[in-house]
């Protein structure tokens, strides 16, 4: 596998550590990119952390790391419930996917429950925090790398 994940997060996470820190704690997303980076070299791997507001810059992101990435991290945000486009563009990725979410969707709104992307997934994390995308590249590089 190659020797980079990436990290996909998409609208609004950018917000992180500045509002809701009932619902998404205190960290911030360059605290959650460092603790990828650190959780990524632990296992020898690199990262590619990206984060967009956009769902179209999302799907380019997915062409783009079919090439140059053995496995996605992805954290869609509210685009998890809603698009097509990304759960499209995820299917064309051969490698493995984890979908990861900050918060226990499943213990909030209905609408949060649907998800586009948790039935292509290798596997789901909900409600964990930022260590959830710790568990997704541990579970990465133990499982096909
Ligand atoms: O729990 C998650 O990780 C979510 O993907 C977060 C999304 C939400 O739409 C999903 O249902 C579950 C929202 C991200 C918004 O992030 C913010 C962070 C701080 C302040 C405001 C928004």
């Amino acid at each position: 596998m190659s020797g980079t994940i990436g990290i996909l997060n998409g609208p609004n996470l950018n917000l992180l550590g500045t509002r809701e820190p009932e619902l998404y704690g205190h960290e911030t997303l360059a605290d959650v990119e460092k603790l990828c980076r650190d959780a990524a070299a632990a296992h020898g791997f690199d990262v590619d952390f990206r984060q967009s507001n956009h769902e179209g810059v999302l799907v380019d992101a997915v062409h783009e790391m079919r090439e140059t990435v053995g496995g996605i991290v992805v954290n869609a945000g509210a685009y998890t419930h809603t698009s097509i486009a990304l759960r499209d563009a995820l299917l064309t990725f051969p490698g493995p996917v984890v979908e990861v979410h900050l918060s226990n969707v499943f213990a909030r709104e209905e609408f949060r429950h649907h998800s586009y992307l948790s039935d292509i997934a290798a596997a789901v994390i909900v409600g964990c925090g930022p260590l959830g995308y710790r568990f997704a590249i541990d579970l990465i590089t133990a499982r096909w790398s």
